[in-house]
């Protein structure tokens, strides 16, 4: 997105400068005539609790952060594609496993957009899927424990932009490469780009009963970009929409190349259609080596599995399943409105957004409108499919959300400004600044048949003047409108962490009621788990030390631990005993090459020390747990080898 945007981020700079000179007093003024009803609207007192939960991609820093709407208050950071010394999650022995990848343990990725489960198109509030673009993976949160719970690489892809959202009864989460590479890769002359590199859209099953994720299919399309998708849903539930662009298939995308084609494509694929032929024994199986990273939470504790093949379909492999629907300009957002009647496309280079109808292009497929075709993929006759277009609407159109009363809101980029228009009418209603620069928006259950459209989030690429100034790196922001009258009203800017590319909001009560407290002690499953103070104990093997240890307010046990030597490699394998809610203990150990570890009642977590020096060396409590929480120490002594 940054690289695609660059020039038009001149124009933005630009637009800001001229504004700062020209009417930064009235966008001053604009912001004190905000109505005093708009600080009661987002006040939420002390004790009370927000409406609706914001999962907040944290963007290039990896992580899923938790806020709550409309108080913008942040509740957590939840390590996805990250390690958090926080929460120990990629430094603990528990959950290293979850950053394994075919390329090694990768502690980081960029992500980009999570979306909720949803069960007959509305949110259920199981999980939350997020993409990783740059080592492409797709992550499962549990919203029961608000923990990363799956990690599935993939394959043959690069740049897993258009994902990960879900089909209407997450059958599916689906990954979209950004870049088609060689397929094998291969070594080979860039410039032989056209016709030999390929773009693979992932179709990774979710299974209805435990949620596991597994990949089922690749679909191996033309050598395009594959920028965003967006499920059908109602009667265009099967089908699954990814807008492209470089429909050219150039190599190098300074924008000479990347755009001489008037029109790129929305691909329409009929995964239905795809899946049956996959379950008939179609597809070629193919060596592919991903990772596959599962949290069990009955062990608490995460494997790595290598998986090494995978079912590859070909377009031409299934006649009818893949169609172009030519869309102006490299169409950005692909967005389907609640009803799965109208496609969206945002050509980020267009001065006018265009929607596609899906009765239409039922209808010119039976009806055979095509243009010729793309690598044996029809291409459907532009008029054919076109439901309408809004004019004129702004400058940069991003993306599209719904609030479920007929109306669609559209984010502009260049103009920095949020444009709500009605859905069959084309008409725009209202538009409203960001500021500054906004890229996705979002309406709770906006991605579903059913939001909840009482606000829309803005998430803004620039934040300038907004803030009190934190060094030449301002906060990172969202803006919350309130969109429950005809005209929008901007009610709160907050910061958040970095950075905020899109979110996915729902009803806090769907959560709250399934919210876990408590890991059960005696129900645990940890290999080394230690579940009363008499079974803690110290035991050698060979040079490896495993200390069983327990903690509950406020003391280890055990707390002196003699007899292990220099070169000695000792594993904490520490239980927190306690059975109250909310009394998490930590554990720090002196020259630990790791982070603390912050223990859940009822968990087991372990490190591992290599001490390198004699003598008597201190652990302690990192987690203020009682009165006494200061005393929750103990000593290692180190003697020579
Ligand atoms: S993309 Cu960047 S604003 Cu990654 Cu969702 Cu459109
Ligand atoms: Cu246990 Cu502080």
């Amino acid at each position: 997105m940054k690289t695609i945007f660059k020039s038009l981020l001149a124009i933005t700079v630009l637009s800001l400068v001229l504004s700062s000179c020209g009417n930064g007093g009235s966008e001053k003024g604009s912001q004190g005539a905000l109505s005093s009803s708009a600080a009661e609207k987002v006040y939420v007192a002390p004790g009370e609790h927000d409406e609706f939960y914001a999962f907040v991609s944290g963007g290039f820093s990896g992580q899923l952060a938790v806020y709550g709407l409309p108080s913008g208050r942040l509740f957590k950071v939840i390590p996805v594609f990250s390690v958090d010394a926080e929460k120990a999650y990629g430094f603990n022995e528990e959950t290293k496993p979850m950053l394994n990848t075919s390329h090694g343990f990768i502690p980081w990725d960029d992500s980009h957009h999570p979306d909720i489960s949803q069960t007959a198109g509305e949110l259920d509030g199981r999980y939350v899927f997020i993409n990783g673009n740059n080592t492409p993976r797709i992550a499962k949160i549990d919203l029961t424990t608000f923990e990363t719970t799956e990690i599935i690489e993939i394959p043959n892809s690069a740049g897993n932009h258009s994902s990960s959202f879900v089909t209407e009864n997450t059958e599916y989460v689906v990954a979209g490469t950004r870049f088609s590479v060689p397929y094998p890769q291969k070594d080979m002359p860039i410039d032989e780009y056209k016709g030999n590199f390929k773009g693979a859209l992932t179709f990774i099953a979710v299974d209805p009963k435990d949620g596991a994720m597994d990949i089922k299919f690749q679909i191996m399309m033309p050598g395009f970009n594959y920028d965003l998708s967006h499920p059908g849903r109602g009667d265009s539930h099967g089908w699954f929409f990814f807008t492209t662009y470089n429909t050219e298939e150039a190599n190098s995308l300074l924008e000479v190349n990347a755009s001489q084609n008037d029109k790129d494509f929305i691909a329409a694929i009929n995964w239905k259609k795809i899946e049956e032929y996959v379950n008939n024994g179609g597809g070629t199986k193919a060596p592919a080596k991903y990772a596959h990273n599962v949290y069990d939470e009955e062990t608490h504790a995460a494997t790595t599995t290598m998986k090494d093949e995978i079912v590859i379909v070909n377009p031409s492999d299934v006649p009818g399943a893949i169609y172009f629907m030519p869309t102006p300009k490299s169409p950005h957002g692909c967005d389907v409105d609640p009803s799965g009647e109208y496609i969206v496309g945002s050509g980020k280079l267009a001065a006018e957004l265009t929607i596609h109808s899906f009765s239409k292009m039922i209808k010119a497929i039976d009806e055979k409108k095509f243009d010729g075709d793309a690598y044996g993929i029809p291409i459907l006759q532009y008029e054919a499919t076109l439901a309408g277009s809004v004019k004129q609407p702004g400058l940069g159109p991003l993306h599209t959300e719904f609030d479920g009363k007929g109306n669609a809101y559209t984010t502009f980029f260049i103009s920095s400004e949020v444009v709500k228009w009605k859905l069959g009418t084309w008409e725009v209603i209202d538009r409203k600044p960001t500021y500054y620069s906004v890229g996705h928006l979002m309406i709770p259950g906006g991605n579903s048949r059913k939001p909840f459209g009482k606000y829309v989030l803005a998430m803004n690429k620039i934040t300038k003047d907004r803030y009190i100034p934190t060094g030449p790196e301002v906060t990172q922001s969202a803006q919350l409108y309130d969109i429950s009258g005809d005209k929008m009203e901007l009610l709160l800017d907050f910061p958040t962490i970095g950075e905020p590319h899109y979110a996915a909001g729902i009803p806090a009560s769907i959560l709250e009621a399934n919210s876990k407290k408590i890991f059960k002690l005696e129900e645990s499953k940890h290999k080394y788990v230690t579940k009363s103070e008499a079974e803690a104990k110290v035991v050698r093997d060979g040079n490896e030390v495993h200390i069983y240890m327990t903690m509950i307010r406020s003391h280890f046990a055990p707390d002196n631990i003699e007899g292990v030597q220099v070169g000695d490699k000792v594993y904490f394998h520490v239980t927190n005993l306690e059975q109250d809610y909310d009394v998490p203990h930590g554990i720090a150990m002196i020259g630990a090459n790791t982070s603390e570890l912050l223990i859940m009642p009822g968990q087991t977590e372990t490190f591992i020390w290599e001490p390198k020096q004699i003598g008597v060396w201190p652990f302690y409590c990192t987690d203020f747990c009682s009165a006494l929480h200061q005393e929750m120490q103990g000593y290692v002594r180190v003697s020579p080898k």
